[in-house]
């Protein structure tokens, strides 16, 4: 038996949510156009009959900016290259080594661990240019493998399982065979409404609501959630709830659909949209959101 742990890091938006769904034939992490929707270090296991791989899917890395969120989402992206045996190093298609980059590359070349360098959205790369988005990466990373990828068609996904299988070292499995995540079904739920916030709210709105499960009820009628959306500011709660109610229905019909389809079970599902102002200019309520770096 083969086991082991891997992290999927990259800058926002290059694809590592729908590249670890895409691998787990499920789709456990949350995706959408916008960057940085991925807030969590999400835990996807697959399982194999001689192997276990444990992937670590994470929120892009970037440049540090004043704000307590973005801090968060680094420090995140960053926990996720500890203990690990593997780290895909993803990038897009339309990639070139730029200064945020360059501090990656320092980052990942540090750990001294086998680097999969995976270029990813090859189905957009209509010019045939992903060798050439790759090779300043690899003159950089030294990667111990390339991979061309795209994840929403699956091309090229086989082979990079299979040689990330072969990198794993010899040991018995860190999870029975039945288990996906060891995400909770609240963050679940949440961040199913979050992922409808994401792809539904302009501008800076997705980056100022946070998403709490605040009850949940399982019985033979299926699992009933209570979630709050919390805004920032007054005037948000008017834009998430849209004219006569009708973008939070929309939020709320939509997530509810994709939740019964990932779980299997009916849902009944309570949004409310609260007001917590500044929520995420303050460590004490983002913390309350649990969006805070438990420091080793
Ligand atoms: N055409 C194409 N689009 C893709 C592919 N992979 C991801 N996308 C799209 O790229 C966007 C970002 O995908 P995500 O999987 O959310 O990217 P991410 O790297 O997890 O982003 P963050 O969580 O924000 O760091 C979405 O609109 C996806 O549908 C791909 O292989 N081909
Ligand atoms: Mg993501």
């Amino acid at each position: 038996m083969k086991s082991g742990f891997v992290s999927i890091f990259g800058k926002p938006s290059v694809g590592k949510s729908s590249l670890m769904n895409t691998i787990l034939g499920t789709k456990l992490s949350i995706v959408s156009p916008k960057q940085q929707t991925t807030w969590y270090n999400i835990l996807g296991v697959l399982n194999k009959k001689d192997a276990q791989v444990c992937f670590v899917d994470t929120p892009g890395y970037h440049k540090v900016s004043k704000s307590k969120l973005n801090k968060y989402l680094v420090d995140t992206s960053l926990q996720s290259l500890e203990d690990i045996e593997v780290v895909y190093f993803v990038i897009d298609q339309s990639a070139y080594p730029d200064a945020e980059y360059e501090e990656m590359i320092a980052i990942v070349t540090k750990l001294a661990k086998p680097i999969f360098l995976v270029v990813n959205k090859l189905d957009l790369d209509t010019a045939k240019r992903h060798e050439m988005v790759a090779a300043p990466f690899v003159e950089k990373l030294h990667p111990t493998a390339v991979f061309h990828v795209s994840a929403a068609t699956g091309e090229g996904v086989t082979p990079l399982v299979k040689a990330t299988i072969d990198a794993m070292p010899v040991g018995e499995p860190y999870f029975d065979d039945k288990t996906l995540t060891s995400h909770p079904i609240e963050l679940i739920v949440a961040d199913t409404v979050r992922e409808q916030l994401f792809s539904r709210l302009q501008d800076e709105l997705p980056y100022s609501t946070a998403v709490v499960t605040d009850d949940i009820s399982e019985s033979a009628k299926g699992i009933r959630a209570m979630v709050s959306v919390y805004v920032a500011k007054d005037s948000q709660k008017g834009m998430v709830i849209g004219k006569g109610g009708e973008l939070i229905a929309t939020i709320k019909d939509v997530a509810r659909k994709n939740l019964v389809h990932f779980l299997g079970e009916r849902v009944e599902l309570d949004l409310r949209v609260k007001v917590e102002k500044n929520w995420n200019r303050k460590l004490v309520t983002m913390k309350h959101f649990g969006l805070v770096v438990n420091k080793k």
